[in-house]
């Protein structure tokens, strides 16, 4: 309870903070993007990881304010890196969104108006749910097509772990597949875990859209995805979420 009241008052106080993980080619090692993680200093906790309070914050609502918060925070940040490094990679920020959130009726308008006014262009953020955040919601879907029309990408994130994977494909406008670190964690050999990664990548290479290998923490791991074609991956490997100065340093050196 006394977890649940702090976190109403830490929007206000400035607690919150932002991390990014870099999301790379497996080429090369650029960066192709990062994702934006949210993290809380609580003032005697010190800080508190997100399992511990989004699911306080999506139960009591406080999702709704703290989401615009991150969504905004990241076009901020976004946008400065933009003019300050003047990068000519084409990577993109990524935000995670929840279910409570796309239900809002309002929350494709919020994101026109952070990108307007932030001055960031569409094609620099990428919105990432779960299929269980949108299966059977139409609301949330309708939210993402609206917000797709704006330029900005949609990412399928923990992609194989939720309701109804194929299906959404289908109604969803998906850009990119982020495949869960669950599968990859078992990757290699004759088993189930490699054959949906491989067959997740031959979807996306279908539809045209790009797949994400997420989770990868070894360079097995990296060199098998590499050899099965994937071309993007995230994960301790490659780095953990970053400071901003962090990730601003290797968006710096991108091509
Ligand atoms: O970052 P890890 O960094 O511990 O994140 C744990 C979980 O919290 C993940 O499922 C991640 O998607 C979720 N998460 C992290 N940041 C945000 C955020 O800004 N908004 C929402 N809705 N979920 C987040
Ligand atoms: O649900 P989502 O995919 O947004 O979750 C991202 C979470 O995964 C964050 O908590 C992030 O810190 C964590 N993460 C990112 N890469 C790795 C990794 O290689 N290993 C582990 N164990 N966690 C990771
Ligand atoms: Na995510
Ligand atoms: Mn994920």
């Amino acid at each position: 309870a006394k977890l649940g009241a702090d976190l109403r008052r830490a929007l206000d106080r400035d607690e919150f903070f932002l991390v990014y993980q870099p999301v790379v080619r497996l080429p090369d090692g650029c960066p192709a993007g990062a994702e934006a993680l949210v993290r809380w200093r609580h003032p005697e906790r010190g800080v508190v990881p997100p399992v511990e309070f989004i699911p306080l914050a999506e139960q009591t609502g406080l999702i709704v304010p703290l989401g615009l918060w991150v969504l905004n925070e990241a076009c901020r940040q976004a946008a400065q890196w933009l003019r300050d490094l003047r990068t000519t990679g084409p990577w993109k920020v990524s935000v995670n969104v929840s279910a409570r959130q796309l239900s809002e009726p309002g929350f494709a308008v919020q994101v026109a108006e952070a990108l307007a006014g932030w001055l960031l262009p569409a094609d620099r953020l990428m919105i990432e749910v779960t299929e269980t955040a949108i299966f059977d919601n139409e609301t949330a879907t309708a939210t993402l097509r609206q917000i797709s029309a704006l330029g900005v990408a949609l990412a399928l994130d923990d992609f194989g772990t939720g309701h109804s994977s194929l299906s959404l494909l289908r109604t969803a406008p998906v850009d990119v597949l982020k495949v869960d670190k669950s599968f990859v964690d078992d990757l290699g050999g004759d088993n189930a875990e490699s054959t949906i990664v491989t067959a997740t990548l031959y979807i996306a290479n279908g539809l045209r859209l790009s797949a994400v290998a997420e989770g990868v923490e070894t360079p097995t791991q990296a060199r098998r995805l590499y050899e099965l074609g994937y071309q993007l991956a995230q994960g301790y490997h490659f780095a953990k979420p970053l400071p901003a100065e962090e990730m601003a340093a290797l968006l710096a050196g991108a091509a």
